[in-house]
């Protein structure tokens, strides 16, 4: 049965960490894969977390089978979220949400209720996306191609491009697009442009899907989320992934939800009927602890100012990186105008550099990002930030 079964090719992003794992270079730093670090290099674990966790404990629940949606009152404080809890589509009950298995369980929920509805539509993701948009929706069925989004010559997004795209593709074409901090870029484009794009998408008879996984790392929670009301107001249907993986800084517990914006309550309901057999016969129903978690950090105002604030502190951190490595570039001999780093927004940059360049920084400076020459700015801190600077800058010189 296995003998003609081919070795599939590593993730290139968290086949990265293999390798820097089994790396002995002392000066080694892992901007590869996209997780937040603190400025001594540590994965934290937020203190609304903590606070949670002990309030929780000291209730402790049996852990029964959830509903196959989730936690009720998770998916209520997602919509209040992401819509706003007095928004007009929850007021009137026409947002279907589910918990989900991190943001890539909202996705791939979502794909699969797609392919059941409009199994022969094509999907558009950005050039280039997060690699898992192709091979998710491309699993569950769908043709995957791209709309122009980056432009190497411009530094920015090649938006004339993108608009086109759009524009010429048939009606009922599933359209991704990252809701803000675009990965693996850190270029989004502006609330003019979204207006564009939105009215693009409405008129072509587009089918949106915004993927929502870096919201409070741009310029904060409700500006990030902006785009959301701007969708809302066009009157259209559409999707929203969300994940709390980087935000909550809750990596592994998994906790993100799909939210289908329906056009009336009745819709939703048959919507929602449909990604409950999703769920069902995928992995029958989500787990307990993290969408716990995140409900009573949300719902507790304490807890959620606290979390506000911590969220503010990655957001800041991440700015003092961007600006920290503009400079220290400069001061290490690079001679171009690296500039552009602080003009990128979110976790990642796109450094312009090319593969050889990054794999040189790998072999012979033990620096790590991926080979499309992003770098997870949010990895960096006051220790690792000269090493790379130096590597940058004798990879750029010679
Ligand atoms: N979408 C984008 C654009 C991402 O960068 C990520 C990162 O992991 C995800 C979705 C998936 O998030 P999660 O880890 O919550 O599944
Ligand atoms: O882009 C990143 O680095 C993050 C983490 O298959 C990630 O989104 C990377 C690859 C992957 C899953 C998550």
């Amino acid at each position: 049965l296995f003998q003609s079964v081919e070795m599939a090719p590593r993730d290139p992003i968290l086949g990265l960490n293999e390798q820097f794992n089994a790396d002995t270079n002392p000066q080694k730093v892992n901007l590869g894969v996209g997780v937040y670090y603190d400025d001594n290099g540590k994965l934290p674990l937020l203190e609304c977390v903590q606070k949670a966790e002990k309030q929780m404990m000291e209730a402790p629940k049996a852990r029964g089978y959830l509903p196959i949606d989730g936690i009720a009152a998770y998916d209520q404080a997602v919509r209040g979220l992401v819509f706003g809890a007095d928004s007009e589509p929850v007021k009137s009950n026409r947002v279907a949400t589910v918990q989900a298995l991190g943001g890539t369980g909202g996705l791939k929920i979502g794909a699969d209720f797609l392919h059941l509805v409009s199994p022969k539509s094509k999907v558009l993701i950005s050039d280039p996306s997060w690699e898992n948009h192709r091979a998710l929706f491309s699993q569950a069925g769908f043709t995957v191609e791209a709309y122009p989004y980056y432009s190497a010559a411009k530094r920015g997004v090649d938006f004339d491009g993108m608009l086109t795209a759009l524009n010429l593709a048939p009606e009922g074409t599933i359209v991704v697009l990252h809701a803000c901090c675009h990965n693996p870029t850190g270029y989004d484009i502006t609330p003019a442009q979204w207006d564009q794009v939105i009215a693009a998408v409405k008129s072509r008879k587009l089918v949106p899907f915004l993927d929502m996984a870096y919201q409070g790392f741009g310029q904060g929670i409700a500006e990030d989320g902006a785009v959301i009301g701007k969708f809302v107001a066009s009157g259209q249907d559409f999707f929203v992934s969300t994940s709390f993986s980087k935000s909550f800084s809750l990596y592994g517990e998994r906790v993100g939800a799909l939210s289908v914006v329906c056009k009336d309550k009745d819709e939703a309901g048959r919507v929602l009927s449909q990604l409950k057999i999703m769920i069902r016969t995928n992995y029958s129903n989500p787990p307990t602890h993290g969408a716990t978690v995140v409900t009573t950090v949300l719902t507790t105002p304490e807890l959620r100012a606290l979390w506000e604030k911590e969220l503010a502190g990655m957001r800041v951190r991440i700015k003092q990186m961007r600006e920290a490595l503009v400079r220290k570039l400069k001061a290490a001999g690079v001679k171009e105008d690296m500039s552009f780093i602080s003009q990128q927004i979110g976790m990642f940059s796109y450094s312009g550099l090319t593969k050889d360049q990054m794999v040189r920084l790998r072999s012979e400076f033990g620096v790590y990002g991926t080979d499309t020459g992003r770098m997870c700015v949010a990895a960096l801190n006051s220790k690792n930030i000269d090493h790379v600077c130096a590597s940058v800058a004798k990879v750029l010189s010679a």
